[in-house]
């Protein structure tokens, strides 16, 4: 079995009956909503969001119940991963370009679980390029405009194509090297007209389940 997997479905195990909660976005977040739909195929009763529309997509067909959002107040948990994690828990998201609802659903989730493998465990943050979400308006001037925090700037593509996120927007990749100060580059970057969010997600995480390649899982808190 693969670490990725191991690990979310480790995290699968905080999810209770009459839970409220938020199902992530990516290739290990994949994982747990794969669990998380053989629970409530076994019996489980949650309510659950989603942080993308793939995600979305992946749930409803696991009979995974979606509830808009007016119906919910706020989530008890959220399990997503991360493509960067240091020893504050402070994250680097986006790599799946999902970062904007992922912090929407985090910021009103009473605990946030990540679950990655150790691959994604660093010292400083900034070996991943630092995904951040732009609006089409005046791109240029907003890819000047993060050039001139000091970082090299690449928007991401799909094929040939621009890569829109599920909100209509670009994603900007921003190679800054190591970030050693990401709470004040977080808003630094926040403070650009035109940035809509970035994937620094700073003292959000309550747990962070890794999965090391001898088959240890850590829970890190
Ligand atoms: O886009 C995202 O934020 C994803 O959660 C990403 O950070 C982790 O993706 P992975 O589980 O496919 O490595």
């Amino acid at each position: 079995m693969n670490m990725k997997r191991i690990a979310a479905e480790y995290a699968v195990q905080y999810i209770e009956d009459g839970m409220k909660v938020g199902l992530g976005t990516g290739s290990t977040a994949y994982w747990a909503i794969q669990r998380i739909g053989e629970r409530v195929k076994e019996g489980l009763s949650i309510q659950a969001v989603a942080t993308s529309k793939v995600s979305e997509r992946q749930a409803i067909e696991l009979g995974i119940p979606i509830i808009p959002f007016r119906e919910l107040d706020s989530l008890d948990v959220t399990i997503d991963g991360a493509d960067e994690v240091n020893s504050d828990l402070d994250l680097i998201k986006g790599g799946g370009g999902a970062l904007l609802r992922e912090k929407i659903v985090a910021h009103h989730s009473k605990r946030l679980i990540i679950v990655a493998d150790e691959r994604k465990l660093v010292q400083t943050l900034g070996q991943f390029p630092l995904p951040v979400e732009i609006v089409p308006f005046a791109l240029e001037w907003t890819l000047n405009a993060l050039q001139r925090l000091d970082c090299r700037t690449q928007l991401r593509t799909d094929e040939e194509q621009l890569f829109v996120t599920d909100n209509g927007n670009y994603i900007v990749d921003c190679n800054f090297g190591s970030i050693e100060l990401p709470f004040k580059l977080h808003n630094e970057i926040l403070g650009i007209p035109g940035v809509v969010d970035n994937g620094l997600f700073i003292g959000r995480a309550d747990l962070v389940v890794i999965a090391h390649y001898d088959g240890i899982v850590e829970v890190l808190k």
